[in-house]
């Protein structure tokens, strides 16, 4: 329980949180992967995610172990099936894509996972996963099967969300897919955030800081940097600036 426990926490003191996202198939080298985790350090960035919708070439495995050789910080997989559950990990998001209807990605997947976490010490994160954007050509919604929410719809998500919360879920991921050029719109975020109690998660496209700024400003509690990192791994420096910046109002 214990990032569960420290997101709410968080949530509750309005402290403003960072994660970024390792894709193993894009980091291969250690030498790469230990430039980016010194910056990570430097930045004192939060949570390091780490997965992707395929693994390819990349291990999880050999990933997270490096991770863990180089820095001190919760690893949280951040799963594309059922397959990608490593013991290295202290977390997984346990991910329910509720803005699609695909049963397997419901609960499917879910099931066959199951009784591998429960017999691992990986911390096991209900989370109501939302995808938005208006294409249904990105890898996700062609791996899911699922479009996703509209951009302009925010009643969806908000009702999703919500439903999400009711059904017990302790999280919500409100993400436009990895390397969108749109992100998930402020004026969604603002009202998700708004109806909703816990933790919200925002991701996807996030590649420049105005749009860091628009969704911490929104009410992300946390937001997820993957593609901009992968291109500028410097980026991650300017946003644990901004994050500094809302957390030293609340200070
Ligand atoms: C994708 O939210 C994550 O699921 C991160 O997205 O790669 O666009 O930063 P980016």
């Amino acid at each position: 329980m214990a990032i569960l426990k420290s997101l709410k926490k968080r949530k509750e003191q309005k402290v403003k949180s960072i994660a970024i996202l390792i894709d193993p198939d894009k980091f291969q080298g250690e030498e790469s992967l230990k430039n980016l985790l010194k910056l990570c350090h430097k930045a004192r960035v939060d949570f390091i995610f780490v997965g992707g919708s395929l693994l390819v070439n990349g291990s999880l495995e050999a990933t997270i172990s490096v991770i863990n050789r180089y820095i001190r910080l919760p690893v949280i997989i951040f799963p594309g099936s059922n397959l990608h559950i490593a013991n290295q990990a202290d977390a997984i998001l346990f991910l329910s894509l509720i803005s699609g209807r695909n049963p397997d990605l419901l609960i499917g997947q879910h099931v066959a996972a199951a009784p591998i976490l429960k017999r691992s010490k990986i911390e096991v994160l209900s989370t109501g996963y939302i995808l938005v954007g208006n294409s249904a050509n990105t890898t996700v919604a062609h791996i899911s099967q699922t479009s996703p929410i509209p951009t302009e719809k925010a009643e969806i998500a908000v009702c999703t969300a919500i439903a999400g919360e009711m059904i017990g879920m302790k999280l919500i991921y409100l993400d436009a897919g990895s390397g969108s050029r749109e992100e998930v719109p402020a004026e969604m975020v603002e009202r998700v955030a708004g109806s909703t109690e816990i933790p919200l998660i925002v991701g996807g496209g996030i590649d420049t800081t105005s749009k860091a700024i628009a969704a911490f400003d929104a009410g992300a509690d946390l937001i997820v940097l993957g593609t901009a990192i992968e291109k500028n791994a410097n980026f991650v420096s300017e946003v644990a600036g901004i994050r500094d910046g809302f957390n030293s109002k609340h200070s």
